[in-house]
């Protein structure tokens, strides 16, 4: 089939794009983005401590989903209160807060009030063209670490409808277009520039082929290509 061009995309998911602080002693705890706090609490290792209006935050770069999945665990440490709370942010975007009563749990380390471990799961979109994500735990405690405190571990984030996106300059500059599972059949027939990046997450794979691209070989990529020799004007073949 010589004369046949073709873009075909493969979609594995739900992808687990990050994980970190997921065991009870993980060594990753201690390297991470969110912050240098790492402590103990009866031989489990948790990000924190954190009080006052203390937050912590990782930034995602070149990521791009059409929704995503961030799960983690919330540590409420000693004495909360009805108005101590820590905040759940995607970008901009709230997407939970929530708070305990002072006696929920049962007292593990630090002051004799009680310690509580709990699992938190978020499901989210972002703002169409976005191809970054900070994610954010923000805390609004008035009593000091001796009182109440809080820390967080086992943070997952998964891309639960993957997308790519191809540009039509080097390093992902210039005109996007973007491709998601579940959309691969609406507008996508011809990618209206000469393709010369593609952001893929891990388990997505992108095959493309053209008379004039790599002699007419089909090429697989599997990661993003930062920058390809041109690749034009393809028929985006949905059936292949
Ligand atoms: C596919 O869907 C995603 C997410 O909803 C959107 O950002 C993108 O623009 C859509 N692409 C096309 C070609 O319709
Ligand atoms: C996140 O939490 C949801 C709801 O509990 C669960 O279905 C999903 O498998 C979790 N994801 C990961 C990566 O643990
Ligand atoms: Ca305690
Ligand atoms: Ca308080």
């Amino acid at each position: 089939m010589p004369g046949v061009s073709f873009i075909k995309i493969l979609f594995f998911y739900p992808i687990l794009f990050y994980q970190n602080c997921m065991d009870t002693r993980s060594g990753d705890c201690y390297n991470n983005d969110w912050s240098s706090n790492v402590v103990d609490c009866a031989g489990n290792i948790v990000i924190g401590r954190f009080t006052a209006n203390e937050k912590i935050s990782k930034q995602f770069s070149n990521i791009i989903g059409g929704k995503f999945g961030f799960n983690f665990t919330i540590v409420k440490f000693d004495s909360w209160d009805f108005v101590d709370t820590v905040t759940v942010f995607a970008d901009e975007i709230e997407l939970g807060k929530f708070y305990y009563n002072a006696g929920d749990g049962v007292d593990m380390c630090f002051a004799f009030y009680q310690e509580l471990f709990d699992s938190k799961a978020y499901q989210f979109r972002l703002p169409e063209g976005r191809n970054s994500l900070k994610l954010t735990l923000q805390g609004h405690f008035d009593e000091p670490l001796t009182n109440e405190g809080w820390g967080a571990k086992r943070f997952t984030l998964e891309i639960l409808q993957p997308c790519v996106e191809f540009y039509s300059d080097c390093n992902f500059q210039g005109e996007a277009w973007r491709i998601c599972s579940g959309n691969q059949t609406s507008q996508a027939r011809k990618i209206p520039f000469e393709i010369k990046s593609i952001l893929i997450a891990n388990g997505i794979q992108v095959k493309m082929r053209d008379p004039k691209y790599h002699g007419g070989q089909t090429q697989t990529y599997t990661s993003s290509q930062y920058c390809l020799s041109s690749y034009q004007f393809p028929k985006y073949n949905l059936n292949a």
